[in-house]
């Protein structure tokens, strides 16, 4: 209803030959797939949906925070949030390249996304009312971005595997500048304190279901869980965010918004209550309080790009005549 699925005659039950068991075998021994490799076409097709969705996650979310680059409340802040913002941006060009080894196109990709038949990370259709809710998506949207694309470094698809190191860093060094924005204000005035909760209270719940939707619900988990594209499941990711994050909270003096969040001794876990499903579900399906805008500002962006890409065919062509005269 909501998800892209590979339909049954392309699942790789219909590749029986040889190369499909020189895949299998790979996959069973955790050796990467590279591009020249053979794969089935419901892999590429899966591995395609989720790289450029997640490219598109990473330059989509450049916005909610480049929305406080002129208002950062110091001239530090304010470099470190532009560094910041700008390792977004390369992390969508490494993956939409990752993507291209696939046998697509970044123009491709790009047009799925203005003609919403590609998904973006349903965190990004949130607004940032105040400066804290740059802290906030610091400490828990790259929190959970870290949770989530670790395991990634080790998936089965060696172009993913290999981007992955390097945004991981830089995912670590955004959570830190995050936490660090939320330690200042939750140790500062009243007011700042109060900012700070505010933010916790608006950006928890949509963080928690950043992760997908519960297991029983995921369209992709087995298949994907099956080929090692994810090691690990939805619900198992975010109870792992649950977990290191509460302590954080604590830390901050912040109180996580959820009556029913309580220590579990038998399971050594967190058990925490049930995100509102339909929410997520609305976003998704493009009804969320920002989609319109961000979609907005993406088409805004690619047609005032669209002079940068015609001189730079041009200057091909140029190129390409100079050496054929
Ligand atoms: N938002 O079967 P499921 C960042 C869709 S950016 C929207 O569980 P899957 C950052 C899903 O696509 C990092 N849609 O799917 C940037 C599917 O629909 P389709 C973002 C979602 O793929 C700037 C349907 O629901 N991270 O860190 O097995 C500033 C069924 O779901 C969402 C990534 O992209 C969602 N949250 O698992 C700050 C990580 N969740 O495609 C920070 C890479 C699910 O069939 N991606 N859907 O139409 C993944 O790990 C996986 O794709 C997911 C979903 C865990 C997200």
């Amino acid at each position: 209803m909501y998800t892209q699925l590979v339909q049954p005659d392309e699942s790789s039950a219909g590749d029986a030959g040889p190369e499909a068991s020189v895949f299998e075998d790979k996959i069973d021994r955790a050796v990467t797939i590279e591009p020249t490799d053979w794969m089935p076409e419901a892999y590429r097709k899966t591995l395609l949906r989720q790289i450029s969705q997640h490219a598109h996650s990473e330059i989509v979310g450049m916005l909610p925070e480049a929305n406080w680059l002129t208002r950062a409340p110091s001239l530090e802040r304010k470099l470190i949030l532009l560094a910041k913002v700008q390792d977004e941006g390369g992390h969508g060009l490494y993956l939409y390249s990752a993507a291209e080894t696939l046998g697509t196109s970044r123009d491709d990709m790009i047009d799925a996304l203005l003609e919403k038949r590609a998904k973006y990370s349903s965190i990004f259709n949130y607004p940032t009312l105040t400066w804290a809710d740059v802290g906030a998506i610091g400490w828990l949207v790259d929190g959970a971005a870290i949770i989530n694309q670790i395991p990634l470094t080790q998936c089965s698809y060696g172009p993913y595997a290999r981007a992955m190191v390097r945004i991981c860093k830089e995912e670590s060094f955004h959570q830190r500048q995050g936490y660090d924005v939320m330690v200042t204000l939750a140790r500062g005035t009243p007011e700042q304190h109060a900012m700070a909760q505010d933010a916790l209270d608006r950006w928890w719940w949509p963080s928690v279901m950043m992760f997908g939707p519960p297991d029983a619900e995921s369209a992709h988990n087995e298949q994907s869980m099956r080929w090692k594209i994810k090691l690990f499941s939805n619900d198992a990711l975010r109870q792992k965010f649950v977990d290191q994050t509460i302590p954080q909270a604590d830390a901050l003096g912040l109180t996580i918004p959820d009556p029913d969040l309580r220590w579990n001794e038998a399971t050594q876990h967190y058990d925490f209550g049930t995100p509102d499903w339909s929410e997520f579900y609305e976003v998704i399906r493009g009804n969320g309080p920002c989609n319109r805008e961000r979609l907005g500002a993406r088409r805004a962006a690619h047609e005032d790009g669209a002079w940068v890409r015609e001189a730079a065919l041009a200057y091909e062509r140029k190129v390409r005549e100079r050496a054929t005269a």
